[in-house]
């Protein structure tokens, strides 16, 4: 079966439990699910990977490179910073969705711009957690050629 990688970056541990009124109320287990459901309804199965640190990121990210279809992928910070994770996303050169719960674009100046947005084929921003069911559904859509006009 094809297999999906999902990344989430630092912090997003703390999903469901600090902050609701930006991230709500569910965790991080409720986001896996959720994208395991979507993923499996189309007949691909899931590996996720959360950490804090950058480089156990970039490392699942290259082991993706043999082992994955595509790659769903909320950078948290790392989205307005690191263009090391960018270079991983790039160098794998496997299809790429990029989500985020809040409207980036909503906020800060400095969450304005994504080192990783013009590497990925599907960015879907500000729907909540079900947005990592739109962005699995999105990047199976354009692996499997499914078209969703
Ligand atoms: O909206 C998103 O998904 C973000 O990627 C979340 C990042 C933030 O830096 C980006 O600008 C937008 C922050 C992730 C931290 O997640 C927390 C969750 C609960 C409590 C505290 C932090």
């Amino acid at each position: 079966m094809a297999t999906i990688l999902l990344v989430n970056g630092p912090n997003l541990n703390l999903l469901g439990i600090r902050e609701p009124e930006i991230y709500g109320h569910e965790t991080l287990a409720d986001v896996e699910a959720l994208v395991r459901e979507t993923a499996s309804a189309r007949g691909f199965e899931v590996v996720a990977v959360q950490s804090n640190h950058e480089g156990v990121l970039i490392d699942a990210i290259h082991d993706a490179r043999t082992t994955c279809a595509g790659i769903v992928i909320n950078p948290g910070g790392l989205t307005h910073t690191s263009v090391v994770l960018r270079d991983a996303l790039s160098g794998v050169a496997l299809p790429v969705a990029e989500i985020h719960i809040s409207d980036v674009y909503a906020r800060e100046a400095f969450r304005h711009h994504s080192y990783v947005a013009d590497v990925a084929a599907v960015h879907v921003i500000g729907e909540g957690i079900s947005g990592y069911g739109v962005a699995t559904a999105r990047l199976i859509d354009l692996i499997t050629g499914t078209n969703t006009d």
